[in-house]
């Protein structure tokens, strides 16, 4: 069930693209960043998406090694990997150790960091699937979208936007529903550009009513790239942690319209 190509250091492959050399300017978590928080169906395509919205493979995604533990992908100047629990510590791990269940009981949610120039601005939280186990633990998937500044909903294009999955989503409250952006994933398992625009056209008119914004997953990275630019630190100085709260959340409501506007 490893999540990692390996384990060395941290279990995460070495990211590919985007490296930065560690930077004063950083702050030590991530608040003040933009979190984007990926949630759906099991085998939805999430963590496939999370790595797209990072830039690097720093999760393994998996049709059979399902996501355990809310994951959030935040900078660091080093790969690293550890695990939260309840009281909120946190404990260096591998995703070898995460393999054994028993090793899993007490942990709230896992922090990879990534030392990617992107992170510096974005974190981005995977989320375990929906409707693979009970709703409490679904409940436990959906917690991290109430301090998320923009959740992307995954529906696969082969079955996209359920009942079920409807049925959650309106289940959330507003505020959170408000920063929403339904995100089709398997794009590329539609045969033709015409039956792609044939369930864009539908999606939009079933779920458009529910989310800021409905669109192809490939389209996702695009926006998050748009966050990242609209929050540079030398832009606004937001970066150097004495930052007022009312700047930060100018900050955060410029990220938010750009995804919508993109
Ligand atoms: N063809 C295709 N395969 C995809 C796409 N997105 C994901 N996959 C594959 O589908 C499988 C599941 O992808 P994941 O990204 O792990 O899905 P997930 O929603 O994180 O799964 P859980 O963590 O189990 O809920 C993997 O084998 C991926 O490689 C896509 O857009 N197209
Ligand atoms: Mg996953």
């Amino acid at each position: 069930m490893s999540q990692g190509a390996n384990d060395a250091p941290s279990g995460m492959p070495a990211p590919a693209v985007g490296v930065a050399a560690p930077h004063a300017d950083v702050p030590p978590n991530g608040r003040g960043r933009t979190r984007i928080v990926v949630v759906g169906e099991f085998n939805s395509g999430k963590t496939t998406l999370v790595n797209a919205l990072v830039g690097a493979p720093v999760l393994t995604p998996s049709c059979i090694a399902h996501t355990t533990h809310p994951t959030v992908v935040g900078y660091a100047a080093k790969p690293s990997l550890t695990a939260e629990v309840a009281s909120r510590k946190r404990t260096p791990v591998t995703w070898t150790q995460l393999d054994d269940d028993s090793a899993r009981d007490d942990i709230r949610r896992l922090h990879v960091g990534a030392p990617l120039q992107r992170l510096k601005q974005l974190s981005v939280v995977d989320t375990p699937g929906l409707g693979f186990a009970d709703s409490e633990s679904d409940q436990r998937s959906l917690l991290p979208c109430r301090t998320a500044d923009a959740v992307i909903w995954c529906t696969p294009a082969m079955q996209a936007w359920k009942a079920s999955e409807e049925r959650v989503w309106l289940a959330l409250p507003k505020r959170v529903r408000a920063r929403g952006i339904l995100a089709v994933t398997f794009g590329d398992e539609i045969a033709s550009r015409a039956d792609v625009e044939r369930l864009m056209e539908r999606l939009r008119a079933e779920a458009g009513p529910y989310f800021r914004k409905v669109v192809m997953a490939d389209e996702c990275a695009a926006l998050a790239l748009e966050v990242i630019q609209s929050g540079k630190p030398s832009q606004t100085g937001l970066q150097d942690g004495r930052a007022p709260q009312r700047a930060r959340r100018r900050k955060r409501t410029a990220a938010l319209s750009a995804m919508s506007r993109a």
